[in-house]
């Protein structure tokens, strides 16, 4: 069983743990987005491919989904007195991991060479893969003027009106090594329930990726990151709203209608069903809220039993039993 993930920050971390306890972490391979990735200090700092990490460790943050568990902010302290008004929070452990990949990347590595050496000295099994080793940049439009990514998200609380996102450098970026050989050969591939469009859209845009998906023999499955029309985290249903699209799971399903075969519906969402069946794509209706380590669990389990209904020939996948 070989699950092929794609994810972006805190929520789509979530999964992918989940994914991990209930197929072992030896099964699964993450693919991450970058295009929130931005230079701060000198360090390219890679903020969803560290929530992965971080995630996949059980190092994370539990209260705020980013960062480490019980960091300290004494280098945010000195940045004070340096006189910098600091606006995006680097703990100060989370701050060795900027430091040993500027030191790779500063060396030659890739950047998928250097997530693969630090997640592995993190003791992380599964596969993590930046999308790109190339450089992409989300610059959000917004009614305040064109921003770069984190500083719409963190500087500005994500309040601007957005009116248009690009995904800078998309063009150009060569998605990982590996990524479109893991999509033909995935047994399952799963759109873990993150933004659609600030973290897995870039992921799609990359040369290939769509058709590959859309040729793709394994069963393709989304989950929601829209419940009772708003998100779980983060600014998805505001955006969507502000992009003039309905802030619904439907219009999430539709999003990946081309190439999905089924969709992971929230229970408080479950009258929505019909109208997703319609796209022609399975529905699995169950309870998406992760709020502890067995939510996860049990959400990769079904997600990865209900791919298994999907194929013609069953390949079973959750090591977990089902009491
Ligand atoms: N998010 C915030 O809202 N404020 C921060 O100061 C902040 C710092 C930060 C540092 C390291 C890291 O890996 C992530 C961090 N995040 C912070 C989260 C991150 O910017 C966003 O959640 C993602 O880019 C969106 O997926």
């Amino acid at each position: 069983m070989n699950i092929l993930a794609f994810a972006g920050g805190v929520g789509g971390a979530k999964l992918a743990d989940g994914l991990m306890r209930a197929v072992g972490a030896e099964q699964l391979a993450v693919i991450v987005n970058t295009a929130d990735d931005f230079h701060l200090y000198g360090l390219h700092i890679s903020p969803d491919v560290d929530t992965v990490m971080y995630t996949l460790a059980g190092i994370a943050n539990p209260e705020s989904g980013w960062g480490i568990d019980g960091d300290t902010w004494q280098n945010f302290d000195m940045l004070v007195r340096y006189g910098v008004e600091p606006w995006f929070h680097v703990g100060d452990r989370d701050l060795a991991t900027h430091l040993l990949r500027a030191q790779m990347l500063n060396g030659g590595a890739t950047l998928s060479e250097a997530t693969r050496k630090l997640s592995r000295r993190l003791g992380v099994d599964a596969f993590i893969l930046p999308m790109s080793d190339d450089p992409v940049a989300t610059l959000v439009d917004t009614d305040q003027g064109p921003l770069p990514f984190q500083e719409y998200f963190v500087k500005h609380r994500w309040q601007p009106v957005v009116r248009g996102l690009i995904y800078e450098g998309v063009g150009e970026a060569e998605p990982a090594p590996s990524m479109l050989r893991r999509i033909e050969t995935a047994d399952t591939i799963v759109i873990c329930p993150s933004n659609p469009y600030l973290s897995i859209d870039p992921i799609l845009a990359l040369r290939g990726v769509h058709d590959v998906l859309l040729n793709a023999t394994a069963p393709i499955i989304a989950v929601t990151p829209i419940v009772g029309g708003e998100a779980l985290k983060g600014p998805a249903a505001k955006l969507m709203k502000e992009l003039g699209v309905e802030p619904s799971a439907v219009e999430v399903a539709r999003h990946y209608a081309d190439f999905i075969n089924g969709f992971v519906l929230d229970q408080r969402d479950a009258e929505l069903r019909p109208q997703i069946e319609a796209m022609g794509m399975g529905v699995l209706v169950t309870d998406t809220v992760m709020r502890t380590a067995d939510d996860r669990a049990r959400l990769g389990c079904e997600v990865v039993t209900f791919a298994d209904q999907l194929r013609p020939e069953k390949l079973g996948g959750c090591l977990l039993s089902s009491e």
